[in-house]
């Protein structure tokens, strides 16, 4: 009786298309991978989803070494007076910045705020280590955390108060040196989100109302959400001369000319988690792709009383069989396999390898995906190849669904009516566009919030109208409610 309670409690009680919202509530805490605290907006990642993260990182930070990024540390706090300093950037987000005020009972002569993004306090310390163009480029990146005070809804990894992120900040010599290095990032993000995350992604320029303020051009990678949003993974900026001209980053060329540098800045954030919680996720749970899942393989063994000594015995030689892999070993006294199957699909664990006394004697092992639940009787000899080979489909086959799942949520169309209950049914529009600041506001009241997602590279010019204005179109561009 107590084991089953247990059961229930694990469970969870809605499905993922009947409410997506309530579902993904569950599911991150059954998963184990956040706690709540005290303060709306900021949470616990647990060691499930930080060992997730880690993955996120060791990836993404090989692929910018191999570029020739460093890594450094810069202060947490920035002074009002430098914040302020390129006042357009900030202008739009001044409510969400946090500040330090009082150290005990005395205030501070200047407040200072803790970093929302570090662009100010990064390109102060900046104009000190450039004079000429031998000091160029500067490629240098942070690991760190951010605060930014939403007063939206918060939701777990997807809109916190506090997060981890990366955010590299560049300076080149020329436009076209940043303009690659921009794309260089661009496409070292859509490498993290579909080799590792196994979550395709829409590559883009975004448009001048929907990029960042302080840039000249923001590239992203958005993907669709399971409730029809679209959602950004990751940004990477095109700064031009914007803050090198207001921090004084200036060098002398080859020809001794004083020059401003061009700049860029990029990021991807835990947020990117709850994009690939919420995506692969099914009824049952989580569902991780191999190549970033904590465990990749658990061992049930199926115990009885008069057998559980080479039951055990058989699993532990499992277990050393499949080192390669990242294995558990799940051997707990007082929980029933039935009860253990469940928690390790809650938590998205890719294959479950059984051990019964019959098949000790038989020399095989019972197998199962957590992707599709398909079963297989394994022979002993060939686990270690068969592992191998399923975590590769498992992979593979997340991709390819989610790819699906993508493509089937976007409708092109050049007519702004059908556009409107497209957005209305929770899917994204793609549909040509004139790219207009005016253009844009206009469709957001219309449509009751919608905007443009990003607008894909290389198009010619289509020779259609613009799906709002009805003036000529300069590109297809995906519009739809966003995260
Ligand atoms: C919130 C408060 C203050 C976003 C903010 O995208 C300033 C800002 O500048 C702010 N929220 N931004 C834009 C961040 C731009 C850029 N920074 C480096 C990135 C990626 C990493």
């Amino acid at each position: 009786m107590k084991k089953q309670e247990k059961k229930e409690e694990k469970g969870i009680t809605v499905t993922k298309s009947s409410d997506f919202s309530e579902w993904y509530t569950q599911v991150i805490q059954k998963a184990e991978l956040m706690e709540y605290t005290k303060i709306s907006g900021c949470m616990v990642i647990r060691p499930y989803a930080y060992e997730i993260w880690e993955k996120a990182q060791a990836f993404f930070d090989r692929e910018i070494k191999k570029i020739g990024v460093k890594n450094a540390s810069f202060p947490l706090f920035i002074p009002e007076s430098l914040l302020n300093k390129e006042k357009e950037h900030v202008e739009g987000f001044n409510p969400e910045v946090a500040w330090v005020t009082h150290t005990g009972d005395s205030k501070l002569s200047e407040r200072l705020a803790i970093r929302p993004t570090s662009e100010t306090i990064i390109y102060d310390t900046y104009k000190k280590w450039v004079r000429s163009y031998n000091d160029l480029p500067i490629l240098i990146n942070q690991w760190c955390n951010i605060v930014r005070w939403e007063f939206k809804h918060p939701v777990p990894f997807l809109r916190t108060r506090e997060f981890l992120w990366q955010e590299g900040h560049t300076v080149h010599a020329t436009k076209k040196e940043m303009d690659k290095f921009a794309m260089k990032i661009l496409k070292i993000y859509s490498k993290l989100f579909e080799e590792l995350y196994a979550t395709p992604v829409l590559k883009g320029r975004k448009s001048d109302k929907e990029k960042f303020a302080g840039a000249d051009y923001t590239l992203s990678v958005e993907s669709v959400f399971p409730d029809g949003k679209a959602i950004q993974g990751a940004t990477s900026h095109g700064l031009g001369q914007n803050f090198s001209k207001s921090f004084g980053i200036k060098f002398t060329d080859e020809k001794e000319k004083k020059q401003f540098a061009w700049q860029t800045s990029w990021g991807f954030s835990t947020r990117s988690l709850g994009m690939l919680f919420g995506i692969h996720g099914d009824n049952k749970g989580l569902v991780l792709p191999p190549k970033v899942a904590p465990i990749q393989v658990v061992i049930v063994p199926i115990i009885f009383d008069k057998t559980k000594g080479k039951v055990l015995k058989k699993a532990n030689e499992l277990k050393k069989t499949l080192g390669s892999f990242a294995v558990e070993l799940d051997d707990r006294d007082g929980y029933t396999p039935g009860w253990k199957f469940n928690q390790w699909e809650m938590k998205g664990v890719p294959l479950r390898v059984e051990v019964g006394p019959k098949d000790v004697e038989k020399k095989q092992v019972v197998i199962v995906r957590r992707d599709s639940g398909k079963k297989e009787v394994v022979k002993e000899k060939d686990i270690k190849k068969k592992v191998k080979k399923l975590l590769g489909e498992i992979q593979d086959n997340l991709f390819n669904k989610a790819k699906k799942f993508l493509e089937e949520n976007i409708v092109k169309t050049d007519d702004f009516e059908a556009l409107k209950s497209i957005v209305k049914a929770k899917k994204m529009a793609f549909s040509p566009w004139c790219g207009e600041v005016e253009c844009e506001d206009w469709l957001k009241d219309k449509t009751g919030g919608a905007k443009s997602v990003n607008i894909p590279f290389n198009q010619k010019k289509p020779k259609k109208k613009c799906v709002q204005c009805g003036k000529d179109a300069n590109y297809y561009a995906y519009f739809a409610k966003s995260y």
